[in-house]
């Protein structure tokens, strides 16, 4: 499956795959998501907001267990963050069918629309959306870097912008939700385990600055009757992985907008984006109300900290576990945001699979996980599947 969609949105130049939340790239993902739930014979719709869910039984009977991920990617991002979780779950799927397994419970496979904010700038759009944590309107006015709505976007696309919501009651279908996802770091690497389970997932927002100054010649302004907004940017790049480093946290200036982008004028405008984490999140806050102090700035989204529910999380781990020869399965944190942690964070009873990654980089083509720690993956969630659904 994950050489099914090897193709879809990859830009052959570098390998990295460009697949903004209702881009083509997106509805073909879509349409891969339709063909394997029918492929199952699995009940597929998509809901008010976007997110799709495939059920094997009927969640409105009582809720069911779902698993699952995202498909869209960051810009340039790799091949595993969102699919390795989507793939996983179809193929967790079979492999209970071979074991002639029953499920007592509802099944459900769910890809969320828009989990990495790439587009329309706000991470895990479906799942915020969904669970009510964020305003529809809000949403529906968010623009992409060519200014168009996500209202325009969805319009064009043929879904309803005036649909989008709080959805109780597909909400109320997830009894419980696992996500299966390729590690973005080196925990694994360094534990050398193929399997690990989320304990946490940091605390982290998103915040635009605006630096404003003066559009003006590069080669007729003199240096002191210039206004130019790119000093105060890169004074303020520097000064986020200073105070990054004194509090100990992480600060990213990875998204930089320049206005009017002349290589032969100086600005009248640059927009930056910062992503700031971390364990705590009063050093998350401190940081960023460091930068903002006389800064035009405005928090683009907030995720606080999610402690997965220990009972379920061991219950996970122990069940992961199961698999002859798998070993333990370690625990371990995330500075990485999921979908998982909106559901948790809306009460829905939520843990995490991770599968190693080699080279422990994401959010890049070099982004990779080993076709036996991906089965090793998939067994784990069979059998935490399994167990859920008992
Ligand atoms: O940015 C994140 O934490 C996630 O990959 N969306
Ligand atoms: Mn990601
Ligand atoms: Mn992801």
């Amino acid at each position: 499956m994950l050489e099914d969609l090897a193709h879809i949105g990859r830009d052959p130049a570098t390998g990295g795959y460009l697949r903004d939340s209702w881009s083509a790239a997106d509805m073909e993902l879509r349409e891969w998501f339709w063909g394997e739930a029918r492929r199952r014979g699995l009940d597929v719709r998509e809901d008010r907001n976007g997110n799709l869910w495939a059920w094997w039984g009927d969640p409105s009977r009582r809720p069911g267990v779902v698993t699952g991920s995202h498909l869209d990617s960051v810009r340039q991002g790799g091949a595993f963050d969102g699919p390795l979780g989507v793939v996983s779950a179809f193929a967790a799927l079979d492999v209970l069918r071979e074991r002639g397994f029953e499920p007592s419970a509802p099944l459900g496979v769910a890809c969320f629309t828009d989990e990495e904010g790439a587009r329309f700038g706000v991470p895990c759009l479906g799942s915020r959306l969904l669970t009510g944590v964020l305003d529809p309107a809000r949403a529906l006015a968010l623009t992409d870097d060519a200014g168009e709505s996500l209202a325009e976007v969805l319009r064009r696309r043929g879904r309803t912008p005036e649909g989008l919501g709080a959805d109780p009651a597909t909400l109320a279908h997830v009894g419980s939700y696992v996500e299966l996802h390729v590690e973005q770091g080196r925990g694994l690497v360094d534990l050398d385990a193929p399997v690990g389970v989320a304990s946490a997932i940091w605390p982290h927002g998103r915040w635009r600055f605006d630096f404003h100054g003066q559009a003006n010649h590069a080669g007729t302004t003199r240096l002191e009757d210039r206004d130019d907004p790119m000093l105060a940017y890169a004074a303020k790049v520097l000064a986020a992985r200073e105070a990054a480093v004194r509090h100990g946290i992480v600060a990213t200036f990875g998204k930089v907008r320049v206005s009017p982008n002349n290589a032969n004028a100086v600005p009248g405008l640059v927009s930056a984006w910062l992503d700031a984490r971390g364990a705590g999140e009063e050093a998350v806050r401190a940081l960023v109300a460091e930068l903002a102090e006389g800064a035009d700035v405005r928090e683009e989204s907030w995720t606080p900290i999610v402690e997965f529910e220990p009972l379920l999380r061991d219950r996970i781990a122990e069940a992961a576990a199961q698999t002859p020869g798998s070993g333990a399965v370690p625990v371990l944190a995330t500075g990485a945001g999921h979908d998982a942690g909106i559901l948790a964070g809306a009460g829905v009873p939520s843990a995490m699979l991770f599968v190693r990654n080699p080279t422990g980089i994401s959010h890049s083509p070099a982004e990779h996980a080993e076709a036996d720690d991906c089965a090793a993956g998939v067994r784990a969630l069979a059998n935490v599947l399994e167990e859920l659904c008992r």
